[in-house]
């Protein structure tokens, strides 16, 4: 017998199991012990992971490749804070999901209990419906209402805050009925009135050049294959919706792309041009509208989604509106458009038309064909192989970054069910949602698109991975910066404060974690890693070396620098006394380099004599304003594979080695009394070569 036998915590885990949720993740807390317990004995599985906005993530990605909620439980303030990021994420996904925090003794509340907040209050507004529950007895028409909320209507997460003390309370007496039949399949509306269905067709088919703009509720109610037959039989072209790449087959000739971000630059204008829209199971968010710019003004627009929008801000409402999911709804409009007769000539402008779309669509949405030999991978080319080796079933997954925009535009999808990315764009979303992608479908395999910066976020569920049994392979881009903000940077004039990172060896890093870890480096190297990878038995990482000057799908810049290199094992320095604080030392204007011509060009550019450094007697890094060990120190001991040792400074290389690095500047470093100098270039863009020289003390290094 489980210790949760007949307890409230038990009943709640009941009926969830009752309601069709299999899974839960968790990080656990003393808040929800009998729940836990109660979990396992109600044949639910338990996924412990190493962060409550990675378990919420994995509880969203399951929602939306499954259509059927987790559940995420989560402890008090602390564990509900760090959840919060997913509750966003699974509403602006419309994904359902039940989120159950432990909450405080109920005679403790309002008392600065240990980790006491209003739950309900803080993070309600992130869900459909939240709600914190005062008696047993309230128990059963709470859980009636979260499962309801959370699946029908607009799917959505909602929060049921539990507090510790209910949960050791016995069950409620009757047991109470809670609503299972709301959660067993993909949420539906009534059926659709016929002519409404018919003056939507007319919408369509009167007008020149339509366009079906088909979201996540086309995945939900699993419509690509009626969605495939219905364009077809009236000629109407889909674009996908941001990040539902996979809602209709992408080699298809009716297929124009997704919109959003990095979208092929055929997309927003076709969509524009649309002088009749059907939004199909798609909330029409910022982003997948391009700013709401779609419809166009004056375009004829119908929503067809379990919840149609009225007027909103600029747009205007829709012409028509239609309360349905969309595989009922499709599947209503091809019988209706079965007993009808299409007019042939409007039908042959429209294929015409549709085929030059086509055309104009496959021209550019190319990826791979910039040249390139190195240093490190071509994003489009990883991404042009992915298309040709992965089968067609796998599963991808995205982070939010710039690294994600070369799969936005040229990675190949045919099947639904097979990507899944956070319209929230929220960074550390990835490798979480292939975990959980890879236990729902243990026998597919699962691919997790991640920059550097992201994978920092949720790396740790790697372990998760492992114990769990689940095998992504997690491909991270490494730029060693947050590219997508250095880019924002950049384009607006503004200095480069807060997006480098420093150089981490992913491939040790998996492996720390028991992963498996291959550092790739060439675009050569690229497919057998992927191929081996594909077929472990552990889950991969493939640190994919990315050169800064791939700013994005959209913006080589020569004068970005070259990825910072691996950072490198060296022997455990002496430990030193404590170096004194660090300043935050400004960052230095940089100038602007001549950009090259090619990208493989390399030249070694002599040094400028931009910056003074002067390094110390006692080794200590100092910049120009006297400042010790400030930026330029800790750049430095980036850009030379220094690890720094505890007491501050760095681990240099030997005299006489000569060292490379690029986009960042001077530095000097102690090793045992020595002062060795490293010169390396400012210039962006370019790779600096420069031999180790004994430094003589005072050192002032003038850049040139
Ligand atoms: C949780 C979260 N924090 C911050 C951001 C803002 N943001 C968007 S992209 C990005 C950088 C992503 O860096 P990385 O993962 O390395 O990808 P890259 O842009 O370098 O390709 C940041 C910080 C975000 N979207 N989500
Ligand atoms: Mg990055």
């Amino acid at each position: 017998m489980s210790g949760s036998e007949g307890t409230a915590g038990r009943f709640v885990a009941d009926a969830l199991a009752a309601a069709g949720v299999r899974v839960a993740f968790t990080v656990p807390g003393e808040s929800f012990l009998p729940l836990l317990d109660g979990l396992t004995a109600a044949g639910i599985r338990v996924v412990a992971a190493r962060h409550e906005g990675a378990a919420g993530f994995m509880a969203t990605a399951h929602g939306a490749l499954t259509g059927r909620p987790a559940a995420v439980i989560v402890t008090r303030a602390v564990g509900t804070a760090n959840l919060s990021i997913a509750l966003h994420a699974a509403h602006a996904d419309s994904v359902p999901l039940i989120a159950i925090a432990g909450q405080v003794d109920r005679p403790a509340r309002g008392r600065e209990a240990f980790q006491e907040a209003d739950l309900v209050a803080v993070f309600g507004g992130l869900c459909r419906w939240a709600r914190e529950i005062r008696d047993v007895a309230g128990l059963p028409g709470a859980l009636d209402e979260a499962l309801r909320r959370a699946t029908t209507g607009r799917p959505g997460p909602v929060l049921l805050s539990l507090p510790e003390d209910l949960l050791d309370e016995p069950a409620p007496v009757d047991g109470g009925r809670v609503a299972t039949s709301t959660v067993l399949g993909p949420p539906r509306a009534p059926e659709p009135d016929p002519t409404t269905v018919r003056r939507i067709l007319h919408l369509l088919l009167d007008a020149e050049r339509p366009v079906i703009l088909a979201g996540a509720g086309v995945l939900r109610s699993r419509a690509t294959a009626d969605l495939v037959r219905f364009a077809e039989m009236a000629d109407v072209p889909v674009v996908a919706a941001w990040r539902r790449p996979d809602v209709f087959p992408n080699d298809h000739a009716l297929y124009l792309g997704m919109s959003g971000y990095f979208a092929a630059p055929t997309v927003h204008p076709r969509l524009l041009e649309a002088d009749a829209l059907l939004v199909l199971g798609c909330r029409l968010n910022e982003v997948a509208s391009h700013g709401w710019s779609v419809p166009a003004p004056g375009a004829r627009w119908a929503h067809v989604d379990l919840e149609p929008l009225g007027a909103r801000g600029s747009v205007a409402a829709p012409t028509i509106a239609l309360a349905s999911d969309a595989r009922t709804f499709v599947r209503e409009a091809r019988r209706v458009l079965g007993g009808g007769v299409l007019a042939m000539e409007s039908l042959q402008r429209r294929r015409d038309a549709n085929a030059a779309d086509r055309v104009a669509y496959e021209t550019v949405r190319a990826v791979d064909s910039a040249p390139w030999d190195g240093p490190g991978v071509h994003p489009g080319r990883v991404v042009a192989a992915l298309g040709r080796l992965l089968p067609p079933d796998t599963i991808v997954t995205t982070d939010a970054g710039h690294f994600g925009g070369w799969a936005a535009r040229g990675l190949w999808l045919r099947r639904p069910g097979t990507y899944l990315g956070p319209t929230a764009g929220a960074m550390g979303y990835g490798l979480p949602a292939a975990v959980a992608a890879s236990l729902a479908s243990p026998g597919r395999p699962v691919v997790a698109l991640v920059g550097d910066g992201g994978l920092g976020m949720s790396v740790a569920e790697l372990e998760t991975a492992v114990r769990e049994g689940a095998r992504p392979v997690v491909l991270v881009f490494d730029n060693a910066r947050y590219g997508t903000i250095r880019d924002h940077q950049d384009r607006r004039g503004m200095p480069p404060v807060a997006t480098d990172l420093g150089p981490v060896d992913w491939a040790a890093v998996a492996e720390g974690f028991g992963a498996a870890g291959v550092r790739v480096e060439s675009d050569d190297a690229f497919e057998p890693a992927l191929r081996a990878a594909l077929g472990s038995r552990r889950p991969t990482v493939l640190h994919l070396v990315v050169d800064r000057r791939w700013v994005s799908v959209d913006r080589f810049d020569d004068e970005q620098g070259a990825p910072v290199p691996a950072p490198e094992v060296e022997a455990e320095p002496e430990a030193e006394p404590e170096a004194e604080a660090e300043p935050t030392a400004a960052p230095e204007a940089e100038p602007e380099a001549e950009p090259e011509a090619e990208p493989e060009a390399e030249p070694v550019p002599a040094l400028e004599a931009e910056h003074q450094h002067q390094v110390s007697k006692h080794g200590r890094f100092a910049n120009r304003r006297g400042q010790q060990r400030g930026a330029c120190g800790r750049v430095a001991e980036r850009a030379l594979h220094c690890r720094p040792p505890r007491g501050g400074g760095a681990v240099g290389r030997e005299l006489g080695e000569t060292v490379f690095g690029g986009y960042e500047d001077v530095c000097a470093d102690p090793v045992a009394g020595d002062l060795r100098l490293y010169s390396l270039g400012k210039q962006r863009g370019q790779i600096v070569e420069q031999t180790i020289q004994r430094a003589e003390e005072p050192v002032t290094s003038e850049r040139g």
